[in-house]
C-alpha cells in the first residue's frame, strides 16, 4: 500500500485497487456464475433492504450467490483464488494487521436494472462498536469489519450500487435518517466506480450502503468481508480440506497473534 493509498484510505474510508483480476480471470469468475444462475436468491419483498425509503426502492430486490468457495470445481477456483489473493494481501496487512482473517465467506451480489438499494450503515459515531472502528494511533491504523469487493462488471458514473458517505468513518455524530435514507443532501453521497477486475476495500465503519440500480447491463461484485486476527464478527467456522496453505492462514479462528499465529508477508 503505497503513501497516496493510505492517505486516501484514512482519508475516505475506502480505497479502489485497479486491475487485480485480469481480463481473463473475469471472463472465468464471470463464466463460474453463468454456470449457477439458478442458485442466485433474489431478495424478496419481506427481506428488502431499502429501509422503506422511496429514494432506495426498486422494482425486485438484489440477487445473492452464498457458497461460492463449495460450487462444484471448477466454478469454485476463481473465488478460492480471491480469499488470499497476492495484490490484496498486503492492503489487508496494512488496514487490519498481520494474521488478519476472513471473517464472512464470500458472496456473489447481483443488481439487475431496477433492483433495489440498500439503507445506509455503518458504525460511525458517537459510540464505539467494537465490531466495526476506524482508529488511527501512532501512525498506524486499526479496523474492524473490511469489506474486499471484486468486480466481475464495470460499474460507470449513474448506474447506481456501492455508494458511502467518504470520511464518515471519523464522524462524531450519528448519521441523520434522512441521509440514510437518501432523501437529503445526496451530492455528500459517493457512488463507486470502477471497471471489472478491480477491488474496493472499505471498512464497514464507513457509512454505506447501494442505491438502485440503472444500467441495462447487471451488476456483479463479489464480497469478502475480513477482520483483525484477533476478532470475530461472525463465528469461527473450521477451514475446509481444500484450502492450501496461504487459504488456511486467512481462515484461522480468532486468537493472539504471539500464539504462532500464521500469516501472509505477501
Ligand atoms: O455493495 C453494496 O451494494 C453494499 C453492500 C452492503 O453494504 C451489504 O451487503 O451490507
Amino acid at each position: 500500500m503505497n503513501q497516496e493509498e493510505l492517505y486516501l484510505f484514512d482519508l475516505n474510508g475506502y480505497l479502489v485497487i485497479e486491475d487485480v483480476l485480469t481480463q481473463e480471470e473475469v471472463t472465468t469468475a464471470n463464466q463460474a456464475i453463468d454456470q449457477n444462475l439458478d442458485k442466485i436468491h433474489i431478495r424478496p419483498r419481506d427481506q428488502r433492504l431499502d429501509g422503506d425509503s422511496e429514494h432506495l426502492r426498486g422494482e425486485h430486490g438484489r440477487g445473492e450467490l452464498h457458497g461460492l468457495l463449495e460450487l462444484d470445481s471448477p466454478w469454485c477456483d476463481p473465488f478460492r483464488l480471491m480469499l488470499a489473493h497476492a495484490k490484496i494481501v498486503p492492503y489487508l496487512n496494512q488496514i487490519l494487521g498481520q494474521g488478519f482473517r476472513m471473517d464472512h465467506h464470500p458472496f456473489l451480489l447481483s443488481m439487475d436494472k431496477e433492483a433495489e438499494g440498500h439503507l445506509f450503515h455503518g458504525s460511525s459515531g458517537p459510540d464505539f462498536d467494537p465490531n466495526q472502528y476506524y482508529i488511527f494511533r501512532h501512525g498506524q491504523m486499526h479496523n474492524g469489519l473490511t469489506v474486499v469487493a471484486f468486480q466481475l462488471t464495470d460499474v460507470n458514473e449513474g448506474d447506481g450500487g456501492l455508494v458511502l458517505i467518504p470520511g464518515s468513518h471519523k464522524s462524531n455524530i450519528t448519521c441523520p435518517d434522512s441521509i440514510r435514507r437518501y432523501q437529503k443532501h445526496q451530492q455528500q453521497i459517493r457512488q463507486v466506480t470502477c471497471k471489472a477486475g478491480s477491488v474496493v476495500i472499505f471498512t464497514e465503519a464507513v457509512t454505506h450502503g447501494a442505491i438502485p440500480w440503472k444500467s441495462d447491463s447487471a451488476r456483479r461484485s463479489i464480497l469478502t468481508r475480513y477482520t483483525a486476527g484477533n476478532l470475530a464478527y461472525s463465528p469461527a467456522y473450521p477451514a475446509p480440506e481444500w484450502a492450501d496453505k496461504r487459504q488456511k492462514s486467512v481462515m484461522e479462528p480468532p486468537y493472539h497473534s504471539r500464539l504462532n499465529r500464521p500469516f501472509l508477508d505477501k
